[in-house]
Order: C-alpha cells, then sequence, then structure tokens
C-alpha cells in the first residue's frame, strides 16, 4: 500500500515536470519564431530601403542632365507616397541639405573660424529664436585651437567642467546631434536649430532655391526680402525662387558681392528618408546622398531610426 502510495507521488511529480517542460519548450519556440520572423523582416526592410537608395541617386542623376538648378518643384522633391511592396509598404523624400545651413561652414578651410558664416548663423539663430552665441560655440567645437572665440566661445577648459567631463571636437561635425554636446545646450532649444542647419563637408554654398525662410532671411544683415514662406512656396511650384538674379536685384551691390561667395542654385547633399514597413516590423533610413559634379552620386552615410 505503502508502495502504491508512492509511485503515485512520483508519477504525479513526473507529469508535473513534463507540463512545465513542455510549456517552456513551446513559449520558447514561439518566441524565437517570433524574434527571427521580426530579424527577417527587418533585415529585408534594408534591403528595400537600399534599393530606394539606389533609386534615389538615379532620380538625382536624371535630374542634374535636365536642369542647372535644384528647386521643390522637380521631380526629385516630390515625396513618395506608400508604396506596395511584398508583405509591407515603403514611402519615403528626397530633402535638399544645402537649403540649410552647414555648419562645417563655420571654419574655413584654413582652419580658422569663417567671420562671414560666424555672422551669418547668428542671424539664423536669432530668427527661429534660439540663442546666437551657439555660433561661436559651435566654431569653437569645430576650429582646430583650443583658444576660446571672443567673447562667448568654449573650448577645452569649459568641457573638462562638465559632468562627465569631455573635450571638444575640434574637427569637423558628422551629425548636426554634435549640437547637443555644447555646454548648456538643452533639448528644447536643439529641436528649434535642428531643422535648419546640416552637417555636410565644409564649402558647401546655400541653394537660395531651397533655402526655408528663416535662413533667406538670414543671409543679409536687416534683409528679410524672401522670408514670407507662403510666398515662397507658390512662386517655387515653376522654378528656383529667389534666383541669383532676384537677389542682385533686390540688394544693394555690395551687399550681394558679400553674399556671392557662399550661395549658388543648386546642390550636391541631399538626404533620402525611407520608411518600410513589412509585417508588423517598421524600419526609417536616413541617407546623406553626395551627387558628384560629372555624374553618379553615393551614400556617405547612414542612419536608421534617428536622424
Ligand atoms: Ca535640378
Ligand atoms: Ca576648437
Amino acid at each position: 500500500m505503502r508502495q502504491r502510495g508512492v509511485a503515485l507521488i512520483t508519477a504525479i511529480v513526473l507529469v508535473a515536470i513534463a507540463t512545465v517542460i513542455a510549456v517552456y519548450l513551446g513559449t520558447r519556440t514561439a518566441l524565437d519564431l517570433r524574434r527571427t520572423a521580426g530579424l527577417i523582416a527587418l533585415d529585408q526592410a534594408r534591403q528595400v530601403a537600399l534599393g530606394a537608395e539606389a533609386w534615389a541617386i538615379e532620380v538625382l542623376q536624371d535630374d542634374q542632365q535636365e536642369s542647372q538648378t535644384d528647386h521643390p518643384g522637380e521631380s526629385w522633391a516630390q515625396p513618395i507616397p506608400p508604396l506596395p511592396i511584398d508583405g509591407g509598404s515603403i514611402r519615403g523624400r528626397l530633402e535638399d541639405l544645402q537649403g540649410r545651413f552647414n555648419l562645417n561652414s563655420l571654419v574655413a578651410a584654413n582652419g580658422r573660424v569663417d567671420e562671414v558664416s560666424v555672422a551669418l548663423f547668428e542671424r539664423l539663430l536669432d530668427q527661429v529664436e534660439a540663442s546666437p552665441r551657439w555660433a561661436r560655440i559651435m566654431a569653437d567645437w569645430i576650429d582646430v585651437d583650443t583658444v576660446p572665440g571672443f567673447p562667448e566661445g568654449a573650448e577645452d577648459g569649459d568641457y573638462l567642467a562638465q559632468d562627465p567631463p569631455y573635450r571638444a571636437a575640434n574637427g569637423a561635425v558628422v551629425t548636426v546631434s554634435e549640437l547637443l554636446a555644447l555646454p548648456g545646450m538643452t533639448l528644447a532649444e536643439f529641436q528649434r536649430i535642428q531643422p535648419w542647419v546640416a552637417a555636410l563637408p565644409a564649402g558647401t554654398l546655400i541653394n537660395v532655391c531651397t533655402a526655408p525662410a528663416p535662413v533667406l532671411a538670414a543671409l543679409v544683415a536687416g534683409r528679410t526680402d524672401f522670408s514670407d514662406a507662403e510666398a515662397l512656396a507658390r512662386n517655387r511650384q515653376a522654378g528656383c525662387f529667389p534666383t541669383l538674379d532676384d537677389l542682385r536685384a533686390t540688394l544693394t551691390s555690395e551687399e550681394f558681392t558679400g553674399l556671392q561667395p557662399v550661395i549658388a542654385e543648386s546642390s550636391n547633399w541631399f538626404r533620402l528618408t525611407s520608411t518600410v514597413t513589412i509585417g508588423t516590423s517598421e524600419l526609417t533610413l536616413y541617407s546623406l546622398i553626395g551627387r558628384q559634379a560629372g555624374g553618379g552620386g553615393r551614400t556617405v552615410l547612414r542612419t536608421a531610426g534617428t536622424e
């Protein structure tokens, strides 16, 4: 009798263990399957986004053969509505980053701070209700020396006093998020500045045909002739506006001559934002595309998820 009791208990324990193992294996397999499906979908999404990049480079190349200027009325600038793909969809848009202020233009090729660009950036910051002092601090972040600009620069001394301490980059910025490394920069202030700036190789010109109202208003001190955003959008449907000739006609010859070295009517740097959805997975890829003057183009920087 006692032996039968022990056997019964053993049987119950064995069944319980077997049940626990079965449930564990079942859950784990389901999770593994789910995880693998997610990984495969993300990988597929990435391949589709890379395909979109190749397509964008082709569109930009075709555009180069058709026109000398780059403006929002052209086909490259039209957003791509959600297009169906196997198991999901893709949407995207190309933006001209030369319509923005290039942070790396704060420092000239000789390594010195470019005072014309600093003044322009100060005016832009003022236009978007951010503090103009960031212009000098950003110039110090990029320039090779460790001597703070006057009166409001910042170099290693300021960065080593941060918690945790770090040093100034003293080199070209790769992403505009480096603004967040400046001492005292808040997220709210960064968000006011971010839409109007880019991190491109030094020496790029501002494309006046795509520059938004605050950038145009910052070009020349006290001149806000082309800063009506609605009028800009209307005038840009058909072509470049304002053209260099429009600016020449509006500004004094001294103002135009001072501005001429930093403006153009075309671009070579674009950003493709492509969002691919496959099943329950979604991937947003940001691709910085450089178009070469003689034809062709390539992606020089890619980030997933955040700009
Ligand atoms: Ca064009
Ligand atoms: Ca420096």
